[in-house]
């Protein structure tokens, strides 16, 4: 741990002389879980654009929900926007990237993927089941077992239930083992759902786009292994901060500014 807070101080030093990009994980991270940001976020933000650094931003959601979240004009506030892990991306507003599942499962086989979700939430057994189970994406299918149009309520209930009962943990397992053959990536992103993509668009996908840039520092939550942080926090190409929300988020960048002043 301190290893990690003795590099990025290096880093921040080092920034001083060379071209440095802050990128955040939205939930929970620069928000809490599907929720808007604060003004004193987007303060801090502005902050570190005044001070001269690029900001990124990479949500497994797509813009829509990013929009809803971070504001209409977030491609104003951020240089670059990476919606779903940057298979939707965006560089000062202009798309620069949109790639599509559908370029890499047939239709034969999104179609068995579908149907199996769908039986397989059909016979879970739990108290509330709402609906949106499957959300088709650009990048990526996004599975529910309660579904997407739960109130917020429902979330934070069927969030508490995975806690307990591993529903996520244990649907994942067996998608793994039926669908072994696609080469697929399953991940919990946020409250109520899993993230589905071919293996190599997760949010390290984003960093092809990063190239101009020698220092990549990236703020995330979900940055143990199975959580979508996991791969950009570990990559080389970055130096990962794991934040525990919003507020942590805001102290640490305060850290950071002070020790670049
Ligand atoms: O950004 C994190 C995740 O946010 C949502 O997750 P959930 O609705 O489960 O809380 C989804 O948009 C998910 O795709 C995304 O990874």
């Amino acid at each position: 741990m301190r290893i990690r807070i003795f590099l990025l101080f290096s880093f921040i030093v080092f920034s001083a002389f060379s071209k440095t990009l802050f990128l955040f994980d939205v939930d929970g991270t620069l928000t809490l879980p599907r929720q808007k940001v604060e003004l004193s976020m987007l303060d801090k933000l502005q902050e570190l654009k005044d001070a001269g650094y690029s900001l990124a931003l990479v949500g497994g959601s797509d813009l829509t929900k990013i929009k809803e979240q971070m504001g209409e004009d977030v491609g104003n506030r951020f240089d670059y926007v990476f919606a779903e892990n940057g298979l939707v991306a965006f560089k000062n507003s202009a798309l620069i990237n949109r790639a599509s599942i559908k370029d890499y499962l047939t239709n034969q086989q999104l179609n068995e993927f579908i149907s199996f979700c769908l039986h397989y939430i059909a016979d879970l057994d739990i108290p509330t089941k709402r609906g949106t189970f499957i959300e088709f994406r650009n990048g990526m299918i996004n599975v529910s077992p309660v579904g997407r149009n739960c109130t917020q309520e429902e979330r934070i209930a069927f969030n508490q239930l995975d806690k307990e009962k591993h529903i996520r943990e244990y649907m994942i397992e067996i998608l793994q083992k039926r669908f072994a053959h696609l080469n697929l990536r399953f991940s919990i992103g946020g409250q109520i759902s899993i993230d589905v993509f071919p293996q190599g668009w997760d949010k390290t996908y984003c960093l092809r786009f990063l190239n101009d840039f020698d220092t990549i520092l990236f703020f995330g939550d979900k940055t143990a292994s199975g959580g979508n942080d996991y791969e950009i926090f570990t990559s080389s190409r970055t130096s990962g901060q794991t934040v525990c929300g919003p507020e942590d988020l805001m102290k640490k960048l305060d850290e950071l500014l002070k020790q670049a002043e």
